[in-house]
C-alpha cells in the first residue's frame, strides 16, 4: 500500500496533482462542498445519517414548480385519474408495486421531460452524492413518491436501511454504497407524513428489527424545495398522512458504480440525450459502462476510448446508443 502511494507521488510530481487524483476518482469534491458553503450540512449528514438542505441552497422556486407540474402530468397519464395539490388520489389504473393504501411510485422519471435531466446537473445534489461516492456514484433509480390522506406504513413506521445487503441484514461500514435524497415537492410535515428518521442509526451497520427503535424516530419537517439528503445506512420510514391533499416528492437514489441499479441505464440513455448534457451526466448514468452487453459482447476497446471523463463521450460510444 505504501510503495503504490509514493509510486502515485512519483507521477504527482511530473503531472497535475489535482487532475490525476481527478481522474483517479480522489477528486477535491469536499471543495465542491466548501464553495456550495454545505460543510455543516455534510458534518451533519455524516454524524445523524440524515440532513435537510434548505430550498435556497437547493433550486429556485420556478424549477420545483416545473417539476411538481410534470410529476402531476406523468400521474395523471399514467393512473388515468386527476390530480390536484390539495385533493386525495387514486392510483386508477396504475398497477406498480408495492401497492399500499394512500400511497404509489413513480417510476423511471428521467424520461419524463427535459427538467428530470436538468435536476441530475443540480450542484448541491451532485456534490452531497460525491461526499459520499467520490465521483463514482451512479443513478440507480429517479422516482417520485405520491402520497395522500391514509398513506402508511404501520406502527413499525416502515423502517429501514436502503443499502442493499445480505439476508443477515448486516450493513457495509463506509456508508457509501447508496445514497438517497428527497427534493420535497410539497411541504413536509409530520401530519402531513413526513419522512421519520432515527438519528445515528446509520452508525449501527445493520437492518432494525420490526419496530426497533421506532420510539426515537423523528418527523423530518422541511418546506417545499427543501432536499431531504440521507445515506444508504439510516433507518427510515415515514410517519402516516393524516391530512388532506398530497406530499409529492422526486427521489434520486444513487449506488456505487460496481453494484446493479435499479433503473435501466446504461446503454439504455439515448444518444441525443447525451448529447445535449455534460459528461458528468453520462458518466452518472454508467453511459460509459461496457457491462451489460448482448450478444455483440463487451466492446471494451470501444469504451477504453473515453479515458478522460471531463470530455464528451467518444463517437464509438455515442454509436451504441439509440
Ligand atoms: O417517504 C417515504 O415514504 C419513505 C421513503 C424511502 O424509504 C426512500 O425514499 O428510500
Ligand atoms: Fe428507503
Amino acid at each position: 500500500m505504501a510503495e503504490a502511494t509514493d509510486i502515485r507521488k512519483q507521477e504527482v510530481d511530473i503531472q497535475d496533482e489535482d487532475e490525476l487524483l481527478m481522474r483517479m476518482g480522489r477528486g477535491d469534491y469536499e471543495a465542491e462542498i466548501r464553495d456550495l458553503g454545505l460543510e455543516e450540512y455534510a458534518r451533519t449528514c455524516d454524524e445523524q445519517g440524515f440532513v435537510v438542505i434548505p430550498p435556497e441552497k437547493v433550486a429556485p422556486p420556478e424549477f420545483i414548480e416545473r417539476l411538481r407540474d410534470r410529476v402531476l402530468e406523468v400521474a395523471e397519464r399514467r393512473t388515468g385519474t386527476s390530480f390536484s395539490l390539495d385533493a386525495n388520489a387514486s392510483s386508477g389504473k396504475y398497477r406498480s408495486e408495492p401497492q399500499n393504501e394512500g400511497q404509489f411510485l413513480l417510476y423511471y422519471m428521467l424520461f419524463e421531460g427535459r427538467v428530470f435531466e436538468e435536476w441530475l446537473s443540480n450542484r448541491t445534489m451532485k456534490a452531497m452524492v460525491n461526499h459520499y461516492m467520490r465521483g463514482e456514484g451512479q443513478l440507480s433509480s429517479l422516482t417520485s413518491f405520491v402520497k395522500w390522506k391514509g398513506g402508511d406504513y404501520g406502527e413499525t413506521l416502515g423502517l429501514h436501511a436502503d443499502t442493499p445487503r445480505p439476508l443477515s441484514g448486516t450493513l457495509p461500514e463506509g456508508c457509501n454504497d447508496v445514497c438517497n435524497s428527497a427534493l420535497c415537492l410539497t411541504d413536509y410535515t409530520k401530519e402531513d407524513g413526513a419522512i421519520a428518521f432515527v438519528p445515528g442509526s446509520n452508525k449501527l451497520c445493520r437492518m432494525p428489527e420490526p419496530g426497533e427503535r421506532v420510539d426515537e424516530a423523528v418527523a423530518v419537517e422541511a418546506p417545499v424545495g427543501s432536499l431531504i439528503f440521507f445515506n444508504g445506512n439510516v433507518w427510515h420510514g415515514a410517519f402516516p398522512k393524516k391530512t388532506d391533499g398530497l406530499r409529492l416528492n422526486l427521489t434520486t437514489y444513487v449506488c456505487h458504480q460496481r453494484l446493479k441499479t435499479q433503473e435501466q441505464y446504461q446503454r439504455h440513455v439515448p444518444r441525443e440525450m447525451l448529447e445535449r448534457n455534460p459528461p458528468e451526466f453520462a458518466r452518472f448514468l454508467g453511459a460509459g459502462d461496457p457491462m451489460g452487453w448482448a450478444e455483440i459482447g463487451p466492446q471494451f476497446s470501444r469504451y477504453a476510448k473515453w479515458t478522460d471523463e471531463t470530455h464528451p463521450l467518444p463517437e464509438e460510444i455515442l454509436e451504441m446508443h439509440p
